[in-house]
């Protein structure tokens, strides 16, 4: 019997991937190498399906007869040195875009071990991309979408996530993508700032806009997206009020919150010791992380404590000690925030937390030592990034731009180049006509 391999993700299977396996087993036994988790979220999104529950559905496939795990695109090369396969079979999809150059290295190291590959002409007019994205535009519900931050936490190197303040910028952070040679690039979840949601309500950011409000924007956001959302929470108010907030946002399928380490009347932290702001105590505050972290529904809602230490120039050691503290409170993940312009601060910090015993996830929100890469960001440990004002930011400069070019003109033709044209923001939203 001559050993066949091939190389599968398998999520939303569908008779495109049945095609592929009826080749392969009228060439002989087939091993079929399934993308682990891991794997898949290296090059695309991650799957619907973990790889328990796709394994299993490949398992039972006729024609099958074995399903071994694949770590990535690059795994096929030891897996084809190990298992030494007479074929390798893949459809004619991989000829292009980022499967590209791994086709290539199969070719190479099939010669090496004296097999060959066969490429069944791909499957037209389906493919589980597209039948992805049409299930995602169904929407989602509270719970799948609270539960996806933990699971991304585990898979990705480092979660990615962007400011959103209505349903309109809600709907960039879920379609926004980049092809870089084939890697697709997006942004895995959202950031409900407080500094974004008060300054497009016309209201400074001083805890004004209360709870309240704020979760009609994270409904009205909710409404039209699926991807995992992370709220500011401000200073939480008071333990008492952060635990009924705590339960809304569980019920509204938010997956976790950020409330920051300060009392009294709340100050925009890129004010840092500009603005008259007071750091609270490291009990009152690990009281108040205890109190959520009792009020919870879910298992897997997470409460961040954000540590404003550098912020007011207390020193990293300070901010290492509240870090300490806020996680035996049960903090399930670190917030450490910085203004200063180089990102010094925050790497020593995140070296030194490397060392702590008990550790959980480090976030940060590189607005101001902006320099740094998420490269090297994964390199010292940090596993979400808050890009945490730049939809709203860069929305400003050019409606201010429109408002005064009309004024100048005493009509709007001068403007309409600035502008979207009409029949583009007609179709933005799907429905319209
Ligand atoms: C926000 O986006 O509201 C934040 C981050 O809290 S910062 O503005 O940097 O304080
Ligand atoms: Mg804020």
């Amino acid at each position: 019997m001559k050993k066949v391999f091939v190389g599968m993700s398998g999520d939303v299977f569908h008779h495109g991937h049945i095609n592929i396996i009826e080749t392969a087993r009228k060439l002989g036994d087939v091993t079929v190498g399934l993308m682990t988790d891991e794997g898949i979220v290296s090059y695309k999104r991650p799957p619907l399906l973990n790889y328990d529950q796709r394994k299993k559905i490949i398992e039972n496939i006729k024609g099958v007869s074995k399903v071994i795990p694949q770590d990535g695109l690059n795994d096929y090369i030891r897996i084809i040195r190990q298992l030494k396969p007479d074929y390798v079979v893949h459809g004619t999809d991989w000829r292009e875009g980022i499967q590209k150059s791994t086709r290539e290295k199969v070719i190479e190291v099939l010669k090496e071990v004296g097999g060959e590959l066969i490429e069944p002409e791909y499957t037209k007019d389906i493919s589980s991309t597209a039948l992805v994205n049409e299930l995602l535009e169904l929407g989602t519900t509270p719970d799948v979408r609270l539960k996806k931050l933990r699971r991304l936490i585990k898979l990705k190197p480092i979660v990615r996530l962007l400011e959103v303040h209505n349903g309109l910028t809600g709907r960039i952070v879920e379609k926004t993508r980049v092809d870089l040679d084939g890697e697709i690039r997006e942004f895995d979840g959202m950031w409900i700032s407080s500094l974004t949601d008060s300054i497009s309500k016309g209201k400074p950011d001083i805890e004004y806009v209360d709870f309240t409000s704020r979760n009609q924007t994270i409904d009205q956001i909710c409404d039209v997206t699926t991807k995992p959302i992370i709220v500011d929470g401000d200073t939480g108010g008071m333990a008492e009020h952060f635990s009924y907030a705590v339960k809304t946002l569980e019920r509204l399928g938010v997956s976790a919150v950020i409330i920051e380490d300060k009392i009294g009347l709340k100050r925009n932290s890129l004010f840092g010791a500009d603005a008259n702001q007071t750091q609270d105590s490291i009990e009152n505050f690990s009281n108040k992380i205890s109190a959520g972290k009792r009020s919870q529904v879910t298992e897997e809602f997470m409460i961040i404590a954000r540590i404003e230490s550098l912020i007011l120039r207390k020193g990293i050691d300070n901010a290492l000690e509240r870090a300490y503290a806020y996680i035996q409170a049960g903090a399930d993940g670190i917030m450490i925030h910085s203004k200063e312009k180089s990102p010094d601060e925050i790497v020593t910090f995140c070296k030194a937390y490397r060392h702590f015993d008990k550790k959980v996830p480090l976030i940060v929100v590189p607005t101001t030592y902006n320099q740094i890469t998420e490269q090297e960001l994964i390199d010292i440990g940090v596993n979400i990034v808050i890009y945490a004002n730049h939809l709203l930011r860069s929305a400003y400069p050019p409606m201010l731009k429109t408002a005064e070019t009309i004024l100048k003109n005493g009509r709007s033709f001068e403007a309409e180049k600035l502008c979207l044209p009409i029949n583009e923001i007609l179709t933005l939203i799907p429905g319209g006509k």
